[in-house]
């Protein structure tokens, strides 16, 4: 880490943190507890439909919190249908089972509040000064903190920690900001989408696109190329086989031109066109709501970065780091979703800020590992994944130094109600010159996140294909597939595999 000077004396904080979301609350709390002077400045600049939130950032208030609970609601909407094959009848016989979109949204909303009532009230028992107002470096030392009535203040500090985020991107098209909405507005909406486009094939876009699937709406997801880039291809198209299936129409290959409003109110009617990606053909669809999921940009555009001389990517806006989280300028550090090169995900962002204020104001030196970390995507079949996907880890050893394990099974819960039969797959990519070292894991079933989280602990240990075999399962449930996995693709044979 390159030094700098650290004397709280000439500054008047020791640390400003920019952006109070997951990375910048734990790096600001972390300092605090080492006796720092810490400010952080959190500002939520509206959407074109003018939704804003309070402290948190994205997680907690239009991400991961809001995400899985209409995830979780769109599950039990499943529930209630596979109940009646286990002997629930419903109160009133014959009476169709409807979705309140306002009873989920406020319910959801209260939740959320209370978090963010926890996360004030945790700054202020860690004696962090928290502040409603944007931040922008006006000097090498200096921040500028201008707040929702405009008045201004203006702060020195030691260090820098930016953790600004990122914000859903628009096409740049005809009608995109005037109609279409985010993610960043969909979790308040006041009713229901209705008939919904979802535009993209991010992480984001096939969440979204299948809890509204499951609450009963009809939705289209327009795809510009594949599923879920950066992911296992098979895994990713086994979750858009196992959406389409479940009423999801796809719209491959096309790309939105031009949104129009054909139709005023809540949710009003929006006419999408789009082109074909070879420009042959065009597409026109009636919509009461197109949701924009097309990937996010960095914050970091208008924060005065170029005043204090940091560097930026300039194609992405993401700031590059060393292992430290330090930016080229010493005593400036950034952390979660700016970051070039790194997930982008909440746990990542918190371990980072608190490693780094560990290591700024301690003798310890821990890193942030960014290697193997775990994930979940909540479509309907969740997908789990830890490692390298297949693909990657052909790139990296070469297909002959790869064994792939994988089996289909069906969860015994979903027998009963005889839903989905192998669609659930497992798969575990070893590395064969390193003694079948685990270097994928990957699982597409009921609570797949739950299922990677331990699996994840055990490939930072190093595990083995023979450890998971010496491993006794837990019976019946759907982990213990990864203990009996005995077919290799390459051997093609049969993986269907019965209820666990
Ligand atoms: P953020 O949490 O975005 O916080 C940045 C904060 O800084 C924001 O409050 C922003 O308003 C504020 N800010 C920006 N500029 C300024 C400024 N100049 N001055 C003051 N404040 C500023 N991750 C998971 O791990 N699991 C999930 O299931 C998951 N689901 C997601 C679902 C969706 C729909 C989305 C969009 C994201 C999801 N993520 C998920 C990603 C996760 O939310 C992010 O990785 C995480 O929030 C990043 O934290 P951060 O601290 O870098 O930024
Ligand atoms: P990503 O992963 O960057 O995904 C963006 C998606 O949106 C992707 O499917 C893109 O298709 C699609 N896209 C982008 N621009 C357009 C336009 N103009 N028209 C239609 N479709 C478009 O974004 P996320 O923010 O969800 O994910 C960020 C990270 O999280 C990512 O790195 C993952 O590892 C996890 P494309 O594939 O480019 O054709």
């Amino acid at each position: 880490m390159q030094e700098f000077n650290l004397s709280p004396d000439l500054y008047d904080y020791d640390l400003v943190v920019i952006g109070g979301g997951s990375g910048g609350l734990a790096a600001a709390k972390e300092a605090a507890m080492y006796g720092k002077k810490v400010v952080v400045l959190d500002y939520v600049t509206p959407t074109p439909k003018g939704t804003t939130w309070g402290l948190g950032g994205t997680c907690v208030n239009v991400g991961c919190i809001p995400k899985k609970l209409m995830h979780q609601a769109a599950i039990l909407g499943q529930a209630i249908r596979d109940s009646q094959r286990y002997g629930w009848e419903l109160q009133e016989k014959g009476k169709k089972v409807s979705h309140n979109w306002s009873s989920m949204r406020q319910a959801v909303q209260d939740h959320i509040g209370s978090l963010r009532f926890g996360y004030s009230k945790a700054l202020r028992d860690s004696k962090v000064t928290y502040m409603n107002a944007y931040g922008e470096f006006v000097g090498p030392h200096q921040i500028k903190a201008t707040n929702s009535k405009g008045k201004e203040t203006f702060y020195t500090a030691a260090a820098f920690i930016i953790a600004t985020g990122e914000r859903p991107r628009y096409l740049g098209i005809p009608g995109d900001k005037e109609y279409c909405i985010t993610s960043d507005d969909l979790f308040s909406l006041p009713q229901s989408p209705g008939r919904t486009l979802v535009v993209g094939a991010s992480y984001v876009a096939l969440e979204c696109a299948g809890f509204l699937a499951g609450l009963g709406l009809d939705i289209s997801v327009m795809v510009r190329s594949i599923l879920l880039r950066g992911f296992d291809q098979q895994m990713a198209n086994k979750i858009g086989e196992h959406m389409e299936q479940h009423g999801v129409t796809f719209i491959r290959q096309f790309v939105p031109t031009k949104v129009e409003q054909i139709e005023e109110g809540s949710p009003g009617k929006l006419k999408v066109t789009a082109k074909s990606t070879d420009g042959k053909e065009t597409f026109e669809g009636e919509y009461n709501t197109v949701l924009l999921a097309i990937g996010r940009d960095a914050c970091t555009r208008t924060i005065g970065l170029d005043t204090v001389g940091v560097k930026v990517n300039v194609k992405t806006g993401k700031i590059p780091v060393n292992e430290e989280e330090q930016t080229n300028v010493p005593h400036v550090y950034a952390i979660g979703d700016v970051l070039e090169g790194k997930l982008e995900l909440t746990p990542v962002a918190i371990q980072a800020g608190r490693l780094l204020a560990r290591r700024l104001y301690t003798e310890h030196s821990t890193k942030c590992d960014y290697t193997n970390v775990p994930t979940t995507v909540f479509t309907p079949l969740e997908y789990g994944a830890c490692g390298l996907s297949e693909e990657d880890s052909i790139q990296k050893y070469g297909e002959d130094n790869v064994e792939v394990y994988h089996s289909n099974f069906w969860p015994l819960e979903w027998t009963v109600p005889a839903r989905d039969n192998n669609t659930c797959y497992a798969k575990i990519i070893c590395h064969k010159q390193d003694s079948e070292r685990v270097v994928g894991f990957h699982v597409l079933g009921p609570n797949a996140g739950e299922m990677t989280q331990g699996f994840a602990a055990a490939m930072k240990c190093g595990m083995t294909k023979e450890q998971l075999d010496n491993t006794i399962g837990i019976h019946p449930v759907c982990a213990e597939v990864f203990t009996t996995l005995s077919v290799t693709k390459r051997s093609g044979g049969d993986i269907a595999k019965g209820g666990c």
